[in-house]
């Protein structure tokens, strides 16, 4: 890149981290574009309206940094509310103007010294930089279940929730009790006129109350700001130096503590014996994402409600017939199955340094240097991407971090009148080595099944501590990196 001129960036995606990114360049004077393939920013929370969804993380944490909010009227803020902050932050930064809505990026080639970037409408234009900010939890995965198109009544997945079609009183089922299900049912259940939630696995459900805050608290988060930045700052340290650490160690403690909290809360809150051993999980408390809820056990027993946790044999016309031969009967079925995780950053078509694919180098895994980098790659980054602390702690966190050391990288490539930055793949192999290593020892690999697990039963998040991470991501080690 010459001296010249300042360089260029492509965004890849309007969503919590594509939009970071937008306010961070537009702050910095940088010139970019984002591509985004709907019509809204937003990501996940736009694509998410699920009936009951919401933060599982405090809405005063999962808030940008530099957008503090004081106007959150809960503690766990529910999806709308968020997809109404991040529309806000867009429009405060003005950032509209630089997103191309409607255009997914359907094509990214490495042209020697700049990237050429395609999208589904055939405009094509070229920049410096690359900043793929696609998500993870992007790709509805559809359960493996046969006779899925059989169905004779209103089938759909979570996160393409059809609000045409009537619930209330109405025979609603729901397969898998991930945090996605966990929270259906919490709100859909005492509306259905017959619920059932097929539960393949049991999930330890920690009793996190909602609260909400008055009006007289949220004007006194406006007039005190510092008050804001202090409830912030407390919520970020406990998080991150608490439990995002601890439940590194498999071995842990902690876990116990977990286990007694969970358990406190099922014994005490489900009274049949029988359904209450159903719900109750084998596995370490934390090995799945934990799920947080308030109201699962009560709506999970109101008297339309069934929990049934024989394997599923197939789907019919009917309904969901269940290996022990019976049909359970609906009007309306929702897969709540979660995500295709391993589809990073695609489908896309990115050609790196000698022709090298991004499909080819994935084509066991995704994984990337230091969360943000894949070698033969020059100035494409991620944020969120592969081997992201996406597990323990914050999202809007770890995204910061890694916009933060992506720009330490273009200074630095700038400073020296270079061209690109590309992780070396012998950094990038060491690297994978040690995070692998490492992540055999924590609490997700204690033997539970989960979406944090790669083909081979490795969690692909960063398996180290926070501090680990904050350091990383504040010296970048140039010295892994071809600057060429
Ligand atoms: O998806 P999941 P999710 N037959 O993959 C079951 C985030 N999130 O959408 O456990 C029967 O966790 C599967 O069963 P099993 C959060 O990070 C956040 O719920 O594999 N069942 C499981 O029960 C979360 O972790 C919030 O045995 C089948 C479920 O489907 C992540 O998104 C809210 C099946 C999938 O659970 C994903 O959550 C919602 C089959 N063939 C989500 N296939 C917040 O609060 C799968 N299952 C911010």
């Amino acid at each position: 890149m010459s001296s010249e001129r300042q360089p260029t960036f492509a965004i890849i995606g309007a969503g919590m981290s594509g939009l970071l990114a937008a306010v961070k360049l537009r702050e910095a004077g940088y010139e970019f574009s984002v591509f985004e393939k709907a019509d809204r920013v937003g990501g996940t929370w736009r694509e998410n309206t699920y009936p009951g969804i919401a933060c599982d993380v405090p809405s005063h944490l999962y808030s940008y940094s530099f957008e503090l909010n004081p106007d959150w009227n809960y503690l766990a803020s529910p999806g709308e509310e968020i997809q109404e902050y991040f529309e806000g932050v867009s429009k405060r930064y003005d950032l509209e103007r630089s997103i191309r809505f409607g255009e997914p990026v359907v094509r990214c080639d490495w042209q020697g010294d700049r990237w050429e970037v395609e999208g589904g409408s055939g405009y094509v234009e070229r920049f410096d930089w690359v900043i793929a900010a696609t998500g993870i939890l992007h790709h509805p995965k559809r359960a493996d279940i046969k006779g899925l198109d059989d169905f004779a009544g209103d089938l759909f997945h979570s996160a393409q929730w059809d609000h045409s079609v009537p619930l209330d009183g109405r025979r609603i089922g729901v397969i898998g009790n991930g945090s996605s299900g966990v929270q259906i049912t919490g709100t859909l259940a005492p509306r259905a006129g017959q619920y059932t939630l097929f539960q393949r696995t049991a999930q330890w459900v920690v009793p996190v109350e909602q609260v909400e805050y008055d009006e007289a608290q949220r004007s006194e988060f406006r007039k005190n700001p510092a008050a804001l930045q202090g409830l912030h700052d407390e919520l970020d340290v406990a998080f991150h130096q608490g439990f995002a650490n601890q439940v590194l160690d498999g071995n842990s403690d902690i876990f116990e503590g977990m286990r007694t909290v969970c358990n406190d809360h099922l014994d005490n809150h489900v009274v049949d014996p029988v359904l209450r051993e159903k719900l109750r999980p084998d596995y370490t408390p934390a090995c799945k994402r934990l799920v947080v809820s308030h109201n699962f056990y009560d709506s999970i027993q109101v008297p339309q409600a069934e929990l049934v946790t024989e394997s599923i044999e197939r789907i019919e016309a009917g309904g969901v017939r269940t290996t022990d031969g019976k049909l359970h009967e609906f009007d309306v079925i929702v897969l709540a199955t979660g995500f295709h995780v391993d589809a990073f950053v695609r489908p896309m078509s990115i050609r790196g340094l000698d022709d090298v694919m991004l499909d080819d180098v994935w084509k066991d895994r995704p994984s990337a240097y230091m969360s943000v980098g894949v070698p033969g790659f020059p100035n494409f980054f991620m944020l969120n991407g592969p081997n992201s602390p996406v597990g323990n702690f914050s999202l809007i966190r770890t995204a910061e971090m890694q916009f933060a050391y992506l720009m330490k990288l273009v200074d630095h490539v700038e400073d020296n009148a270079r061209v690109y930055a590309v992780a070396s793949p012998e950094a990038a192999h060491r690297f994978e080595e040690e995070r692998v290593e490492a992540a055999k020892d924590t609490v997700w690999a204690t033997g539970c099944r989960s979406w944090y697990l790669d083909d081979r039963g490795i969690p692909f998040l960063w398996p180290f501590p926070f501090a680990r991470f904050t350091e990383e991501m504040e010296k970048p080690r140039f010295e892994d990196y071809s600057i060429e």
